[in-house]
């Protein structure tokens, strides 16, 4: 297979022919719809021959791949990283151009697969985008969902979750392998049996489904490489049907049917707060094993001999959802392939390795023992042998400790019987890793310390990074001309070099041309947000920007007081309107459909923006936006323009934060806790050109040990009591007190995050970010070396600490 000319007319020849034969439509009556399917098919033929010759290469070459095992991908749109990424950005546009089609208006029409909710998936993403552009084989597994996370929607200010329907105009990106499909089982009992003298278990399971693989191409920027991500879809079997048909009942086979779709039918928007649901286990389970069986059964070789499975793969576990993986290849090479226990367990072990991304124990997930029996039996008794050998190892080591025999134990006795996914996955993993400096400390020593002790050398940290492809060079087109002005060609795929623009920082022309892009980028995100909520960024405004998940830790309250602050100020006369530096706040935030808190967060943001916005006292001097349904595609318009990014969780509390690194690759400061990776960014680009304040993790420890009372920082600080009284009058509820009461009294009887603990200093660093901008042409210099200084935050970088210390997968060449 070779691919069409790359050229101008050669591009135009394959659009028009698969607009003629994949569309059926000739160009004169295209709609925008058939014209961007035509366009992402051509794209798709021109890396088609580089996917098969890699597959090729990778299958010839033996070598050791990636398998990483991820609920959740969150892709953002496809059409012009597979663009940049083949080189074909210029033709392509020429191309359409000279059929008469604006390439920018296609762009539009594509709908990102929102396959995940947050940062865990948005790092899967970035993380397999760096493995194709570093030549390293991977396949990325995951769950093919038919409706991605939740479209979000305001109806007066509150709101409301639509499906995301993301499949429904085609998805030109995707290709079926139904003949590639994998039976995965569920229920039933097990049983023993006579081996020629040995006893065997095997599980009889009550019910099957079939998991339809769909691949999508990963490429690799410049380099001609296009690694694979492999989504599963559930259809109900065959057999499954039949007996069903066969009997008479055509009403009770379709509702079969439907219940074997629904496993892949909608993704959790649960971010860190586990339902228990049996869906979810059997999501989990469904897309493990059905990745698994196509790993040992098309991947390797038909005669490999499993006790080197080590040296082929790693299995790659993005935090407790798939570690049900551990089990089942337990059961794979035990029942199914008649190795023995020990043996298997060797393997086993160096097989995976485990990435966790939180440290709220609220997220650590759990199933109850109940339920894990009922859906996966046999695995259930092999989490028990697995514990009972671990407890052994532990008094082997202690003694009869029995407190600290509970304490380690894979099964949690309370409040039900359940397993500890995590302990589970910290056992079997060859390695445990955080996802920053600060988290993997906190990690050792607070949420699995008797691990740590007990296996020395398989902790350890990996800082989390972000694909430079999408988030600077796509994202911040000329930003990042400018910087190939500046340092020539190279500089995407060998992100330190940033380092080289340090000097460029005291150049008053370099200076001049940042701040036109910056304001530029402003202009571009303020016309995207008139089409899109006819709201616009007002002129000279900074921009103060805070884009996250909706979630009570990550304090988009103290955000909102910090607004409210600033508010009342000027209606009451403290300080002139004149004199506030003019900012646009804007928000950007999905809550999680259940968390009733969180909502009530939103509604109060968008309350406070129908006043602040409509208050003439206040015009030109203070926005509040809150455009709906923040994706990865508004992402990459609204951190280019940002000029201020809001990192304020609770120090202790954010595993990384992955946003923090975007903002600061593209030139805007941070104001921030000392969280996550916010430490290591403000380490790297001096306390000079970082906004820090709040407590630290052992202040913020210290103060609970004292016994934290919100209520006296609102009693001793003035400014703080008028702000909240301002929300707790009703102001900005058309008078009706009750509506953000609850919001209120969280914050000042309970406030689990220390939003009033950490207000005064949040207002202090504030005043100094006011200050700071008004020297703009310092401001500039800040943010200059803020880019400069960042490079480590390039998930090329991540990828090979785990390729140095976990993986040990060279690339191929
Ligand atoms: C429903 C159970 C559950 C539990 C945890 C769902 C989702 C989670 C995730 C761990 C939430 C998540 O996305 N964590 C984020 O991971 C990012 C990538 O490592 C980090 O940058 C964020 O700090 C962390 O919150």
């Amino acid at each position: 297979m070779t691919s069409p000319p790359r050229t101008v007319d050669g591009f135009v020849r394959q659009f028009l022919e698969n607009l003629n034969l994949v569309r059926g439509v000739p160009l004169s009556a295209s709609s925008d719809n058939d014209r961007y399917q035509a366009l992402a098919h051509t794209v798709r033929d021109y890396l088609m021959a580089r996917w098969l010759e890699d597959l090729r290469r990778q299958r010839e070459a033996q070598g050791k791949g990636v398998c990483y095992l991820s609920a959740e991908y969150l892709l953002g749109r496809q059409l012009d990283n597979n663009l940049l990424a083949t080189g074909l950005t210029e033709i392509a546009t020429e191309a359409m151009a000279s059929c008469g089609i604006d390439i920018d208006e296609l762009r539009g029409h594509e709908v990102e697969p929102g396959l995940g909710n947050g940062g865990l998936g948005r790092l899967a993403a970035c993380f397999i985008d760096s493995l194709a552009t570093m030549g390293v084989p991977n396949i990325g597994y995951g769950i093919r969902y038919e409706y991605g996370i939740f479209r979000q929607t305001f109806v007066d200010g509150q709101q409301v979750e639509q499906p995301d329907a993301w499949l429904a105009l085609g998805s030109p990106w995707e290709f079926p392998h139904p003949e590639a499909a994998q039976t995965v089982s569920f229920g039933g009992h097990t049983e023993t049996y006579d081996d020629a003298g040995v006893t065997r278990t095997r599980w009889v399971p009550g019910w099957n489904v079939q998991a339809l693989p769909y691949n999508y191409m990963v490429p690799g920027y410049h380099n001609g490489r296009v690694n694979t991500l492999r989504l599963w879809s559930a259809r109900a079997t065959d057999a499954f049907d039949l007996r069903i048909f066969n009997s008479g009942d055509y009403a009770e086979a379709v509702r079969a049917q439907t219940f074997a779709e629904n496993i892949s039918k909608v993704l959790y928007p649960e971010d860190s707060t586990p339902q228990g649901k049996e869906l979810r286990l059997q999501q989990q389970y469904f897309f493990v094993a059905a990745s698994i069986k196509d790993f040992l059964d098309t991947v390797l070789p038909k005669d490999f001999d499993l006790t080197r499975l080590p040296e082929r793969v790693i299995f790659q576990l993005n935090d407790t959802h798939p570690v049900i993986g551990v089990p089942e290849l337990m059961r794979v090479l035990v029942d199914e392939r008649g190795l023995e226990w020990d043996a298997a367990w060797d393997i086993t072990r160096e097989c995976f390795a485990y990435t966790c991304h939180t440290l709220l124990p609220e997220a650590l997930e759990e199933w109850p023992v109940d339920l894990l029996g009922r859906l996966l039996p046999r695995h259930l008794e092999i989490i028990y042998r697995i514990n009972d050998d671990f407890l052994d190892e532990v008094r082997a080591r202690y003694g009869d400790d029995e407190m600290r025999i509970r304490n380690m134990s894979i099964i949690a006795e309370h409040p039900e019987r359940s397993v500890r996914m995590a302990y589970l996955a910290t056992v079997a993993g060859a390695k445990v890793n955080g996802v920053a400096e600060l988290h993997s400390q906190l990690l050792r020593e607070k949420v699995l310390p008797a691990f740590n002790e007990f296996f020395p050398g398989k902790f350890t940290n990996v800082t989390n990074g972000v694909t430079p492809r999408r988030f600077v060079r796509l994202a911040n087109p000329e930003l990042s001309e400018l910087i190939t002005s500046a340092l020539g060609t190279g500089w995407l795929t060998d992100l330190e070099r940033l380092r080289e623009l340090e000097v460029y920082a005291e150049d008053p022309d370099f200076r001049t041309a940042f701040g036109e892009i910056k304001a530029d980028n402003k202009r571009r995100l303020s016309a995207v947000l008139a089409a899109r909520d006819g709201v616009e960024v007002s002129d000279g405004h900074m921009l103060d920007v805070m884009v996250k998940r909706l979630h009570e830790y990550k304090r988009q309250m103290l955000k909102l007081l910090h607004i409210v602050t600033q508010y009342e100020a000027i209606i009451s006369g403290k300080v002139a309107a004149a004199d506030v530096q003019p900012r646009t706040f804007i928000f950007g935030a999905k809550a999680a459909p259940g968390y009733a808190m969180a909502k009530r967060i939103i509604h109060l943001i968008n309350a406070v923006g129908q006043v602040v916005n409509n208050d003439p006292r206040v015009e030109g001097r203070l926005k509040v936006i809150f455009p709906p349904n923040y994706n990865v595609t508004l992402a990459e318009r609204v951190i280019p323009a940002a000029d201020l990014s809001e990192q304020i969780s609770l120090a202790g509390k954010e595993a990384s934060g992955t946003g923090n690194m975007k903002f600061a690759l593209n030139g805007a400061l941070t104001i921030g806790t000392d969280d996550g990776a916010n430490v290591e960014i403000r380490e790297l680009v001096g306390d000079d050109n970082f906004f820090l304040f709040g407590m630290s993790e052992p202040e913020v420890e210290a103060l609970w040990a004292r016994g934290y009372k919100p209520a006296e920082f609102y009693q001793r600080d003035p400014q703080l009591r008028s702000a909240i009284d301002l929300i707790a009058s009703g102001a900005f509820s058309g008078g009706d007190r009750s509506v953000f009461e609850p919001v209120v009294s969280n914050l000042l009887y309970d406030d689990r995050f220390m939003v009033l603990a950490d207000y005064a200093t949040y207002i202090g660093a504030q005043a100094k970010v006011d200050a700071a901008y008004a020297d703009q042409d310092a401001w500039t210099r800040s943010a200059i070396l803020n880019v400069a200084r960042c490079g480590f935050f390039s998930s090329d970088r991540s990828m090979r600490d785990y390729i140095d210390r976990i993986w040990h997968t060279p690339p191929v060449l």
